[in-house]
C-alpha cells in the first residue's frame, strides 16, 4: 500500500486516502526499528509523550499510552457477551495485546491466533512486551498465514471470534468484505459471537455501514459499539458484532475484582455504554 505519511521536523504526521484533509501528528524522538516486510512497512517510534508506536503502512496501529481502551474492549465485549467462551480464534494483532485481554478469562481452554505478517510479531516481542506477553500464554496457538485462508478451513469451531485488523486497505482489505464474514459464521460454533474491528462511525461511514449491513443479514443478533482511543482517526473505532444466540449489549457473566483491578477501560456499565450510539449513526444503521 501506497505510504503517504511523513515525518517532518520531528513531528510524524498520519496522512491517508481514507481520513482526507486531516491526520493526526505526535512528536517523535526515535526511530526505534523502521523496515519492509514480506506484507508491509513497519515502523516502530518512541513518541515523546505518548509511549511507543506500531505503525504499519504509515498507519498508526497503537500507542502505548492507549491500546489498552482498544484491546480490553475488542477482547471483553465479546467473550462477556459469552455464556462460556471456550474456543477462541483471534485474526491479526500481532503486537499481542488482544491476546493478552483474552488470556484473564480461565474459562477459555483453546486460544488460536493468526497473523500474516510473523515480522510484527518479532518486532512487538521485542520492543513492546506489554502487549506480546499475550504469547506466553500457554493456551495460545499461532498460525502464521492469512487469516482469511486459515478461516475457510476452520467449521463449527469456535465460540468466540475476533478480527484485530488493520484498515481496508493493504493486507487487511479481504477483511472487510461479506465473503470473509459467512467464513466466520461459518467457523462458529452454537451460540458463537464474532467482533470485528468496525472503523470510526465519523471518518468512515460507508465502510462501517458496510460492515453492519453485512452481519445485519448474516447473524441473528447483531450489534455496534465504539471506543474512545485518542490516537485512531478521529479519536474513535468502532467493534461490529454479530450473534448466532446470545444478546450483546449487556455482558451475561460476572468478572471477579482481581480482573476489574487489572483493566484501565473496560467495565459492565461501560460494556452496555458503548452500544449507545448517537443519533446520526443510529440513524445510519436504522436504514440498513
Ligand atoms: N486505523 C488503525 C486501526 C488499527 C486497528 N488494529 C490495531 C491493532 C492493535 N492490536
Amino acid at each position: 500500500m501506497k505510504n503517504y505519511s511523513k515525518i517532518k521536523n520531528g513531528w510524524f504526521s498520519e496522512i491517508c486516502p481514507m481520513w482526507p484533509g486531516i491526520a493526526l501528528s505526535l512528536e517523535i524522538e526515535e526511530v526505534l526499528y523502521s523496515n519492509k516486510s514480506k506484507f508491509q512497512q513497519i515502523d516502530l517510534y518512541q513518541t515523546r509523550n505518548h509511549g511507543k508506536m506500531l505503525v504499519l503502512d504509515g498507519i498508526i496501529q497503537l500507542t502505548q499510552s492507549d491500546e489498552f481502551a482498544y484491546q480490553e474492549m475488542l477482547a471483553h465485549v465479546p467473550l462477556f457477551a459469552h455464556p462460556n467462551p471456550e474456543n477462541v480464534l483471534v485474526i491479526g494483532g500481532g503486537d499481542g495485546g488482544v491476546l493478552r485481554e483474552i488470556a484473564r478469562h480461565a474459562c477459555v481452554k483453546t486460544i488460536d491466533f493468526c497473523e500474516i505478517d510473523e515480522e510484527v510479531i518479532k518486532v512487538s516481542k521485542e520492543f513492546l512486551p506489554d502487549m506480546a506477553c499475550g504469547f506466553d500464554d500457554p493456551r495460545v496457538r499461532v498460525h502464521i498465514g492469512d487469516g482469511n485462508a486459515y478461516l475457510r478451513e476452520q467449521k463449527n469451531k469456535y465460540d468466540v471470534i475476533i478480527v484485530d485488523s488493520s484498515d481496508p486497505i493493504g493486507p487487511g482489505e479481504a477483511l472487510f468484505e461479506r465473503p470473509f464474514y459467512e467464513n466466520l459464521k461459518a467457523a462458529l460454533r452454537q451460540n458463537g459471537i464474532i467482533a470485528t474491528q468496525g472503523e470510526s462511525f465519523f471518518m468512515h461511514k460507508e465502510c462501517v455501514a458496510n460492515l453492519v449491513k453485512i452481519t445485519k443479514e448474516l447473524f441473528e443478533v447483531q450489534a455496534y459499539s465504539y471506543i474512545l482511543v485518542p490516537t485512531y482517526p478521529g479519536g474513535n473505532i468502532g467493534i461490529c458484532l454479530g450473534s448466532l444466540g446470545p444478546q450483546l449489549k449487556t455482558p451475561c457473566r460476572t468478572m471477579s475484582d482481581a480482573i476489574q483491578k487489572q483493566l484501565n477501560y473496560y467495565t459492565p456499565k461501560i460494556h452496555e455504554a458503548s452500544f449507545v450510539l448517537p443519533y446520526f449513526a443510529q440513524k445510519m444503521f436504522e436504514t440498513l
